[in-house]
């Protein structure tokens, strides 16, 4: 005999209220074990959640819409036989690809990753007490409008279009104009602000064939991060190389060693290990900026760019000083996975002090990643390379990695940037100092 089990949003951050944006299932529909039941959108990202439980769909109790907070029940299943009295984890039962509705795949957004910046929350927000509609939320983003700063004149003290109009009418005339809605602004003239010609218009099938895609809602919601952060962070590169030939001849070794085991260490883990290090050293890099304030903070939560087929995701590492290389790899590994299927949630996202951009599996000499506001710098690596050094009496080979630190010039100096690569590329080429 079959029995009613509901299933309830998870922990889904520090967001009340959220939108559900899309709904998947209707009453009489078969569900599998992680089938998507809603798609839910903060101001960071977009989550599907999936069902804890495969049976038959008996009620649903939100539409499109609605908003839910953890713990609200989304929909009531007869459930599938005994076994799924007691709800299987989602990863023991990966519904087959086909079982998942399209949105599904994709995975919630970075914020704006490096250059991508990662995870910069964006200029809504959604976990304090503002009422508005995804409509309203999604204007005042692409307008770049923080909705806790407008005056709500609907009902219920809700957010209304008109307000947020209200609001970017005010802010022109004060000179006072959020980057998004100056640059928008169809060339809209500032009192020392920007003065932009309007988008370039161009009728592309003019010169050839051509075909339109839509931009998946992470590359729309990263690239207004992006945009915001580009245009507001006077963000300078440094680069420096780090030496390391002895580093990755011991990950190498011990890689062998834990074979049999499974477990395996990745630069990545030794990078995000030695950033702690240095973020410990010069703390300034570990800050954010509010006002007139700068916030320090007395945690250690790494950011790290996940290339999906979605775009840029930026999962967190959180509390990377308490644990392990080898425990920060598997994370990042298993953080990654979630990332590119799809199932990363804004949890998973928020918090972070410091982000790391690699490119080191692809390839590149050097770039320019954008800091991930509100943080402070970012840094960049690519793939490291055999190049000759001269040690003084002839030229040796030398692994050699290139990392590319950009960092706010509000915050840190260019002598300070350079102090905490110089730091960084010792300790990675002498890794026993990130244990001084
Ligand atoms: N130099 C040389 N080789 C490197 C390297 C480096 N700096 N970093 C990684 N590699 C090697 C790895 O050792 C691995 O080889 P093996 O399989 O032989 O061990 C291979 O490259 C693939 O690594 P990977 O990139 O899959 O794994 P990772 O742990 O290094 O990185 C992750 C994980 C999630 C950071 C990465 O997969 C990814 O998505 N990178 C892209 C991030 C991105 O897009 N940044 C740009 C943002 S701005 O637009």
């Amino acid at each position: 005999m079959s029995q009613l089990i509901e299933v309830k949003v998870p922990d889904i951050g520090d967001y009340d209220d959220v939108p559900v944006i899309e709904l998947y299932v209707k009453v009489g529909d078969t569900i599998a074990v992680d089938d998507a039941i809603v798609t839910l959108e903060s101001d960071k990202a977009t989550m599907d959640v999936p069902s804890e439980v495969a049976g038959v769909v008996k009620e649903v109790l939100v539409e499109v819409g609605s908003t839910v907070s953890e713990g609200s029940v989304l929909i009531k299943v007869a459930a599938a036989g005994a076994a799924a009295a007691a709800p299987a984890p989602a990863a023991s039962a990966p519904a087959p690809a086909a079982a998942a509705p399209a949105p599904a795949a994709a995975p919630a957004p970075v914020a704006a990753a490096a250059p991508a910046a990662a995870a910069a929350p964006s200029a809504v927000k959604l976990g304090g007490k503002v009422h508005a509609s995804p409509s309203v939320r999604a204007f005042a983003r692409e307008l770049g409008v923080d909705l806790a700063q407008v005056k709500a004149t609907g009902p219920k003290n809700r957010i209304t279009q008109a307000d947020v109009t209200a609001f970017v009418k005010g802010a022109m005339q004060s000179g006072n104009v959020p980057g998004k809605a100056a640059a928008a602004g169809a060339g809209a003239s500032l009192g020392g602000g920007l003065d932009l010609l309007p988008w370039p218009k161009v009728d592309f099938a003019k010169f050839g064939e051509i075909e339109a895609k839509p931009l998946s809602r992470i590359k729309k919601i990263s690239g207004q991060n992006l945009a915001r952060n580009w245009v507001m962070i006077p963000a300078v590169t440094y680069h420096e190389d780090a030496d390391i030939t002895d580093l990755e001849a011991f990950r190498v070794a011990m890689n062998k060693e834990n074979e049999k085991s499974g477990k395996k260490l990745t630069m990545l883990a030794f990078i995000i290990k030695a950033s702690v290090r240095a973020l410990q050293e010069f703390p300034e890099f570990n800050t954010s900026l509010d006002g007139d304030n700068l916030v320090y903070k007395k945690y250690f939560n790494i950011a790290f760019a996940a290339d999906t087929p979605n775009g840029l995701v930026v999962p967190v590492i959180k509390n990377a000083d308490t644990k392990s290389v080898f425990e920060i790899a598997a994370e990042s590994g298993a953080l990654a996975k979630k990332a590119r299927d799809g199932k990363i949630a804004p949890a998973d996202m928020s918090g972070a002090c410091f982000t790391i951009s690699s490119l080191g599996g692809i390839g590149g000499t050097y770039f320019a990643p954008i800091v991930n506001a509100p943080e402070v710098a970012i840094l960049g690596v690519n793939k490291s390379t055999m190049k000759p050094v001269w040690d003084g009496k002839q030229f040796v080979p030398r692994l050699t990695l290139p990392m590319s630190l950009t960092a706010d010039h509000r915050v840190i100096d260019g002598a300070l940037a350079t102090r905490f690569n110089v730091y960084l590329a010792q300790l990675l080429s002498d890794f026993r100092r990130v244990m001084l």
